[in-house]
């Protein structure tokens, strides 16, 4: 019996040894990121290889206010945008996510999250060009100051 138990725990640990660079590669292409009710990403920076064809980003509110008050979103855009989308979508009101309709400087959006929720975004690199200046932000109002981080492809 123990001779056949310590059999399966050597297979067992083979087997996660084998499927561990498989998973690695596909996470490589799933992101998460945090906000928090202090009006923070828990990451100033993100980064997928130029071989992820897709990209996923999932943010969690680690927060407990509502998204009334204290609403994150993940934005990725041109970092020479980040400003204008930011002001553009200050009006456009939480059922719009704060994003200016149609806004075709948004490359890539999760809608509004309040505390304890997730959001996900799914976008195909094809419209990323390798080593280009990405950033990402929030566009509730008046949290992209310090809401914002460096998105790098490539
Ligand atoms: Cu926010």
């Amino acid at each position: 019996m123990t001779c056949l138990r310590h059999t399966l725990v050597a297979l067992a640990l083979l087997g996660s040894l084998a499927a561990a660079p498989y998973a690695r590669a596909a996470d490589a292409c799933k992101l998460e990121i945090s906000g928090n009710d202090l009006m923070q990403y828990d990451k100033p920076m993100l980064a997928v290889p130029a071989t992820c064809k897709e990209v996923t980003v999932t943010l969690h509110h680690t927060g407990k206010l509502p998204k009334e008050a204290m609403g994150h979103n993940w934005v990725l855009v041109n970092a020479a945008d980040l400003n204008a989308v930011a002001t553009a979508g200050m009006s456009a009101g939480l059922p719009a996510d704060y994003l200016a309709p149609g806004d075709k400087r948004v490359l890539a959006y999760t809608k509004v999250v309040g505390g304890g929720e997730t959001a996900s975004v799914t976008f195909p690199t094809s419209l990323l060009k390798a080593g280009g200046a990405y950033q990402y932000l929030c566009t509730f109002p008046g949290h992209n100051a310090l809401m914002h981080g460096v998105f790098k492809f490539g």
